[in-house]
């Protein structure tokens, strides 16, 4: 049984291994496919971060509850965008600039500022404090902005 076990452990392991060494291409069987994901992910993201910044703004009653919810939602979508936007998803449905994939050093960083304002943001929404989050709202929009600024058609 213990052999049996320590097998199924090793197979499970190596698995995990090849599952996660694959190129993102492979994580998507088609380019739509990693478009469609960005998009969804994009949308899940600004949809909670929105909840969040309309209570900042006092567009929607301040809920501390609702605002921790959605900013943990929203920094667990902030990571997963960017290995979709693989080569050849620059054309279809989508308002990606085709500069992404020249100045994609300058959307990392951009990315990566964004990925920390939203971690600051989920710890202001986890103390419940309505000005810490008021701040935070305001800092990580302006990291949402400056990539719609430059890499977002209209
Ligand atoms: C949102 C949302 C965005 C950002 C951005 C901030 O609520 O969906 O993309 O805020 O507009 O400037």
């Amino acid at each position: 049984m213990r052999q049996v076990l320590r097998t199924t452990m090793t197979l499970a392991a190596a698995v995990l291994a090849v599952a996660t060494a694959l190129p993102a291409a492979a994580q998507f069987a088609k380019p739509e496919d990693a478009i469609k994901y960005r998009k969804a992910v994009f949308t899940v993201m600004g949809t909670h971060f929105g909840r969040v910044a309309a209570m900042a703004n006092g567009r929607a009653p301040f809920d501390a509850k609702v605002a921790a919810d959605s900013a943990e939602i929203a920094t667990a979508m902030s990571t997963l965008p960017y290995v979709a936007f693989l080569p050849g998803t620059d054309k279809g449905e989508t308002r990606a600039k085709p500069e992404i994939w020249t100045d994609f050093d300058k959307v990392k960083l951009l990315a990566e500022k964004m990925q920390a304002e939203m971690v600051k943001l989920n710890a202001a929404a986890k103390t419940g404090n309505i000005d810490s989050i008021k701040a935070a709202v305001g800092e990580t929009g302006k990291a949402c902005k400056a990539c719609h600024d430059d890499y977002r058609k209209e």
